[in-house]
């Protein structure tokens, strides 16, 4: 049984195809610095845009064609598991990444959600046994439940808490069943409305709580996937606790996780907290915690989560030179947590999305090995820093400075010398690389 009988295996064919179902970059055997492309990028495909999203918005109805539909909810979803490894196959992704209740139906009571979650992992662990294909991360929707309202583990009623705690178990369960990479915490709810009835403190020590549950467990079933935390400015809440890369690593630091925690960076995640992607990239690599990437691109004209398949090159080049300077995004992966538009409501839009994205994500790659190789960026650094390099500088790089021997090196000085940065220079060489 295909879905998509009338697409075959998506090949590399070059720039100069016309056929759209076709790379014209991602060449995933094709060697860039020192590896394939294959093994840097690390594509996922994620469930949930891919396979539960309906094309609906909150002015209009679902519209997205699909037909994996069955008789029954558990059908579905039996249908929707074939239909997205044939996707994972035919499009050559190795990795993919889903939610709980993106896989099963939730039933009537968490019993009956543990029922349908074993059996849809039988058949998940079917397909990946018969194809080969990888599981990067799967994580807990503990946000789209009206008992989250308040949050999970920052929740305000115990019973939350617990519930919250028996979906991170299965979860576990889950990721150790399919030998998961990584685990993904995105604390959807895990923020606040408003101080006036929010005590900041507690909560944030109940999701530390959680976290060590989770750390605990996964020794004790010994399977330790590398846990991620995802940070978010807002929406759903007004406030997100993990605000940005540099709050969760806060918290990550306070609470003593950084043996297990690194993070899991979305692009549009970064322009709502009003970053780019790749400060975001640099943040966690400078404190070891780059662990994977959620790839899509926001709107500038638009204030929320729009969660677009990645096409604009300039963010994908910053995003891989990021991730080149950190030897690798391994264990991590390129999880496409996009969505095609509403009106791409066509069967092979699922494709054709992928394929932008891919291609994309291929042309950052290389330009990024380019830009390394050339040592562009690492040139431009040397010389802005030049000062720290010799003489004063270097001294103080060695510490063997303090207040009272640079004030005495101040009160001699007779001129500062800057220098200007040419930056429109740079950025219009730095536009060589894009095409
Ligand atoms: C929401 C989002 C999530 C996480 C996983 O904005 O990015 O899909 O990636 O819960
Ligand atoms: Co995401």
């Amino acid at each position: 049984m295909s879905y998509f009988p009338n697409i075959e295996k998506i090949k590399y064919e070059g720039v100069h195809t016309t056929n759209p179902f076709a790379f014209r970059h991602y060449n995933p055997e094709e060697v860039v610095a020192g590896k394939t492309m294959k093994e840097h990028l690390r594509f996922a495909v994620a469930y949930w845009h891919t396979m539960t999203q309906d094309g609906s918005d909150p002015f209009g109805s679902p519209i997205n064609q699909r037909t994996w539909f069955g008789e029954t909810e558990i059908e579905t979803a039996r249908n929707r598991t074939v239909a997205f490894f044939e996707i994972l196959e035919k499009l050559g992704v190795e990795y993919f990444c889903f939610h709980d209740v993106d896989i099963a139906p939730e039933g009537e009571n968490l019993e009956e959600f543990y029922r349908n979650l074993d059996e849809m992992t039988d058949l998940i662990k079917e397909q990946m046994d018969r194809t080969g294909i990888k599981l990067l991360w799967n994580t807990a929707n503990m946000f789209s439940h009206p008992r989250y309202v308040n949050g999970a583990a920052s929740s305000n009623h115990a019973d939350v808490f617990a519930y919250a705690a028996a979906q991170v178990k299965k979860g576990l369960d889950i990721s150790k069943k399919l030998n998961g990479k990584n685990y993904v915490f995105w604390g959807g709810r895990e923020g606040y409305e408003t101080l006036l009835n929010t005590d900041m403190a507690f909560e944030q020590e109940n999701i530390a709580r959680l976290f060590k549950m989770a750390i605990e467990y996964a020794k004790k079933i010994d399977h330790q996937p590398q846990f991620l935390i995802e940070p978010k400015p807002m929406e759903p809440s007004k406030h997100q606790y993990d605000f940005d890369a540099a709050t969760a690593l806060q918290f990550i630091q306070k609470y003593g996780l950084q043996n297990e925690f690194k993070l899991n960076l979305e692009a549009n995640h970064a322009t709502l907290a009003g970053h780019t992607f790749e400060h975001e990239i640099e943040v966690a690599r400078i404190n070891q915690a780059l662990g994977s990437l959620d790839a899509n691109q926001g709107d500038v004209l638009l204030g929320w989560d729009t969660d677009e398949f990645p096409t604009n090159l300039y963010d994908t080049i910053l995003a891989m030179y990021g991730v080149l300077e950190n030897g690798g995004i391994a264990p991590g992966g390129i999880n496409f947590d996009s969505k095609v538009r509403r009106s791409s409501f066509a069967m092979e839009d699922l494709f054709l999305a992928h394929i932008a994205g891919m291609d994309t994500f291929a042309r950052g790659l290389k330009a990024a090995a380019k830009l390394k190789k050339n040592r562009f960026f690492d040139e431009l650094k040397e010389k802005r820093y030049a000062t720290f390099k010799s003489g004063i500088g270097e001294s103080i790089v060695n510490n063997q400075e303090d207040l009272e021997s640079l004030t005495e090196y101040a009160l001699n000085l007779k001129d500062i010398t800057l220098e200007s940065s040419h930056i429109e220079y740079v950025k219009s060489c730095l536009n060589d690389y894009l095409i």
